[in-house]
């Protein structure tokens, strides 16, 4: 860590003078890089398969909520994909992750069926298939930051990815193993040593739901659940089962053990249970938390927008605190249940300001503010934590240009 420091410390000083001097410093910048190279050069045949530039220090960090997940710096990603080594990673066993030979691997779908099936991954990837742009977010994402220095948008917004999904259909495989009369629900489980399962409502089970096995052009990641993943598009991540490796359809709701927890409490002391759908929801991601701009002058503000009921329709930006708000400019392609990407020139004038992105869904939805959850959700301040937090998300920027999160400051 230290040499690398100091190698990065150097070539940066190398940089500098480049950018002054021109001439002079180029020199020394070149001859600096062949011994930073051999130094840093990660491990394997980049040949055979590539890695990123060294430069390039993005990384996933530990997820302040919870002991095994990780958070993906959304602030670095450009676009609407997630790269797979960025994707967020949230794990309930906490324990190895399974190291699935697919060879071996199985997918059973039986319970209420005319005829049970039990599919190899090569078999399933015989069949039709669609390849689709989906985000997954997980139920938790949002709350807010624990501990000091930890209220970046990747510390608070990070359980979140995007990407290109491939795989069968799952309502293929379900007509293919015929539904009986009273099948209203399945009950999906992974092949974790606790065997994590998930009840799934038929209907979007019939409607959307993907049973992924390609990822961004490669096979899913081990830590997305290789070689096979449920991909339930627009609901809440926990029930997009990794390492799936069975499907039961069932007559009635069950409600497997880690679903059991995921109520969340009303302020009447009622719960609201299986709410499923994402609501409509954006994210300045620059600037954002911890971030510092250099000084006044022009600056593009980016970020992302997406919703599980669809597509984004629209996404306004304000730098004034709320009191005036712009249209921001929708990047192509808006898709339903994707990130969209949004943008919106400003010119920083050096004062306090606040900015802050709202997003409208095709069905009307509109980002609610902290005010607006509150009166739907009571008045304790502790509300947020509970999950499907889709509030509007503040960021100050005081005069020395320091972004901070402002959601508490509200
Ligand atoms: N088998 C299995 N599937 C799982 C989980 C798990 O722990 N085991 N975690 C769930 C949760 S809570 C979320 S948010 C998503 C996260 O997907 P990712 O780790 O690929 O980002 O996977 C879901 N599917
Ligand atoms: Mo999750």
């Amino acid at each position: 860590m230290g040499s690398k420091q100091s190698s990065r410390r150097r070539f940066l000083k190398g940089g500098a003078a480049l950018a002054g001097l021109a001439i002079g410093g180029i020199p020394r910048a070149i001859a600096q890089v062949p011994r930073v190279e051999k130094a840093d050069a990660p491990p394997g045949d980049s040949r055979a398969y590539g890695h990123r530039s060294r430069f390039d220090t993005s990384k996933r960090l530990d997820d302040t909520h919870a002991p095994h997940g990780m958070t993906t710096p959304i602030q670095d990603t450009t676009g609407i994909i997630t790269p797979n080594g960025l994707h967020f990673v949230m794990d309930h066993d906490h324990m190895e992750r399974p190291d699935i030979d697919p060879k071996q691997h199985r997918l059973l779908i039986h319970g209420q069926v005319d005829r049970p099936l039990s599919f190899t991954l090569e078999e399933l990837k015989t069949l039709p298939s669609v390849s689709k742009i989906y985000f997954i977010e997980c139920n938790g994402n949002s709350q807010p930051p624990r501990g000091p220095g930890k209220d970046s948008v990747q510390d608070v917004h990070g359980r979140i990815s995007c990407s290109e999904w491939t795989g069968v259909p799952l309502a293929l495989l379900l007509r293919e193993a015929g539904l009986k009369a009273g099948a209203t629900w399945l009950v999906a489980e992974g092949a974790d040593a606790k065997r994590y399962a998930m009840g799934i409502p038929l209907t979007k089970g019939m409607e959307d739901v993907l049973v992924a096995y390609g990822q961004n052009g490669e096979p899913v990641r081990p830590e997305q659940g290789y070689p096979l993943r449920l991909i339930i598009p627009g609901f809440e991540g926990n029930i997009s089962i990794k390492w799936l490796r069975r499907i039961k359809v069932v007559d009635q709701l069950y409600v497997p053990r880690h679903q059991a927890t995921n109520a969340e409490l009303m302020p009447n002391g009622k719960a609201l249970w299986f709410n499923f759908q994402i609501g409509a929801k954006s994210v300045i991601t620059r600037p954002s938390g911890g971030q510092k701009l250099p000084g006044p002058g022009f600056y593009e503000i980016t970020g992302l927008a997406w919703s599980g009921g669809g597509a984004v329709h629209r996404v306004e930006v304000s730098t004034d605190g709320g009191k005036s708000w712009k249209d921001a400019e929708l990047q192509q392609p808006v898709l339903p249940m994707a990130w969209t990407r949004f943008r919106s020139p400003w010119t920083w004038n050096g004062q306090e300001a606040v900015l802050q992105s709202r997003c409208t869904d095709e069905r009307g939805e509109v980002q609610p503010t902290l005010a607006q959850l509150r009166e739907v959700w009571g008045i304790n301040s502790d509300f947020y934590f509970q999950d499907h937090f889709n509030g509007i998300q503040p960021w100050k920027v005081t005069p020395d240009g320091v972004v901070h999160n402002a959601l508490l400051l509200s």
